[in-house]
């Protein structure tokens, strides 16, 4: 079977600043690089941000190797820690600038679309000691950030992003104490993803004042759909299902394209009085300034179920669902994570049915391996796990373009392996090797895979084995 898609689709790959960029020339810390200074043995061998895929001296080199693959879209972030100098008085660095525009004018030159992202879960130090996403003088000073981003940039990028995963700062720094500031308080959270969609919303209306006579210009939020599989069809699992869908992606989702909290997680908010601070004004904003274009990252399901026991403790999410191991979820044994591309359909469906089938494409997607080294064959990593995820995914993603999605692309997690938060380089994902010593890039097979992938006019082909085994999988 011939899997074929449209010449203009991207193919292409994202990273974060922080991720990539390492220290150099970087004035302030943000809340990743405390944490790290503060405790570095929470970090895989100890590795922390200060050099991570040497980006900022790298990425001519880097652009010309997507450019050899055939990439046609790129995502990355501007680090307002980077960006930004003093804070109160948006005071700027010019190195950073000097960084950021030759950056972006050398994608260009190749003619590689590029998205730029405002803020992937980087909140300056500084900022975070003034209370971070709880304040909401924080929410206007990312507003002027941005703003100054939109104009030092804007001549040179149509495709922006106010935030990557908002979910995640909420429930890793305020819920589950996954990342700094390690606090775990329901109420917060709720304020924290509150406040950020407030931003959100506020920064889409300064873009779509500025850049109100150009067309090209768009504006997304990138949000990590999970969607939640319900243990059972009975309805007290549909039920814990839907709660599970409400707290970790409706919430956003629902405000950014539809200008609105959906009702069912307002409600459970009030009756647990967890609603969060908010005014009419600001509602006014959220509801009158939506998206252009929704940017969906992708890993993993949710599964649950109804709960079976007593929920005891301070509140969290759970005590209206149980987590449901799937005991016949294919796991990716390296990152815990399930492996169950048919979700693709179904986010795809849902934007569909649910969301006036909005413009959107897969900004992230793929498979972190631990120990790549072992499966290096006449000097490259042969990465055929990489290639047969890739597959699985693109043949679920071309199904539901051939049911009339309105996908326009889908980009790897990573080009060049890159540093991934506490994990540091334990587990690789770029289709590019980065030699941690040297900072030497190797072309992995699955660049080499997704180079012949393009060459052949965006098409590949799939067994009829492959597809029956795909399909199998229910
Ligand atoms: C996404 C983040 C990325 C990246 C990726 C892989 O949620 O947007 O920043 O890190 O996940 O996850 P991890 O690095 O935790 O393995």
């Amino acid at each position: 079977m011939k899997i074929n898609f449209d010449k203009s689709f991207w193919f292409g790959t994202s990273t974060s600043g922080p991720q990539s960029e390492g220290w150099k020339n970087k004035k302030n810390d943000n809340i990743m690089d405390t944490w790290f200074k503060e405790r570095p043995e929470d970090f895989f061998d100890k590795i922390g941000p200060n050099i991570a895929s040497n980006v900022y001296s790298q990425y001519d080199e880097d652009i010309q190797m997507m450019a050899k693959i055939k990439l046609n879209s790129f995502r990355t972030s501007i680090q307002w820690s980077r960006l930004i100098n003093n804070f109160d008085t948006q005071e700027i660095n010019i190195d950073a600038v000097k960084f950021y525009r030759d950056y972006f004018e050398q994608l260009r030159n190749k003619n590689i679309t590029l998205m730029v992202n405002l803020y992937h879960f980087d909140m300056p130090q500084i900022l975070q000691d003034r209370g971070g996403w709880e304040n909401k003088e924080v929410v206007d000073l990312f507003v002027k950030y941005a703003t100054k981003c939109f104009e030092l940039f804007g001549d040179l990028v149509d495709y922006w992003a106010t935030f990557n995963e908002p979910v995640v700062p909420a429930e890793a720094g305020y819920l589950y104490k996954w990342h700094y500031p390690f606090i775990s308080d329901l109420k917060k959270a709720v304020q924290v993803g509150y406040n950020t969609i407030l931003a959100h919303s506020k920064t889409v209306k300064v873009f779509h004042e500025l850049f109100k006579n150009d067309l090209n210009k768009k504006i997304s939020i990138i949000l990590n759909l999970t969607p939640c599989y319900p243990k059972t069809n009975k309805e007290e699992d549909v039920k814990a299902s839907h709660i599970v869908d409400l707290f970790f992606n409706k919430s956003f989702l629902d405000p950014v394209i539809k200008g609105k909290f959906p009702i069912d997680f307002v409600k459970l908010l009030k009756s647990e009085n967890l609603l969060p601070e908010c005014n009419r004004d600001e509602l006014k904003i959220i509801r009158e300034n939506i998206i252009d274009i929704l940017a969906v990252n992708y890993y993993q399901p949710r599964r649950a179920k109804a709960r079976d026991t007593q929920f005891s403790g301070p509140l969290m999410p759970e005590k209206w669902f149980e987590t449901y191991n799937w005991p016949e979820a294919r796991i990716n044994p390296y990152r815990g994570w399930e492996i169950y591309p048919r979700t693709i359909y179904d986010i795809a469906k849902d934007i569909k049915d649910n969301y006036n089938n909005f413009p959107w494409f897969i900004s992230e997607n793929g498979m972190g391996v631990q120990g790549e080294e072992k499966f290096v064959k006449n000097g490259i990593i042969n990465d055929q796990y990489r290639i047969d995820f890739i597959k699985e995914h693109l043949y679920w993603l071309n199904k539901a373009i051939a049911d009339n999605s309105n996908c326009l692309g889908y980009q790897i997690w990573t080009f060049v392996d890159c540093w991934s938060w506490n994990n540091a380089y334990k587990n690789r994902y770029g289709l590019v090797y980065l030699d941690l010593e040297t900072q030497k890039r190797i072309i992995k097979e699955s660049g080499y895979w997704m180079k012949k992938m393009i060459e052949n006019n965006n098409m590949f082909e799939l067994t009829n084995e492959e597809v029956e085994k795909y399909e199998s999988i229910k």
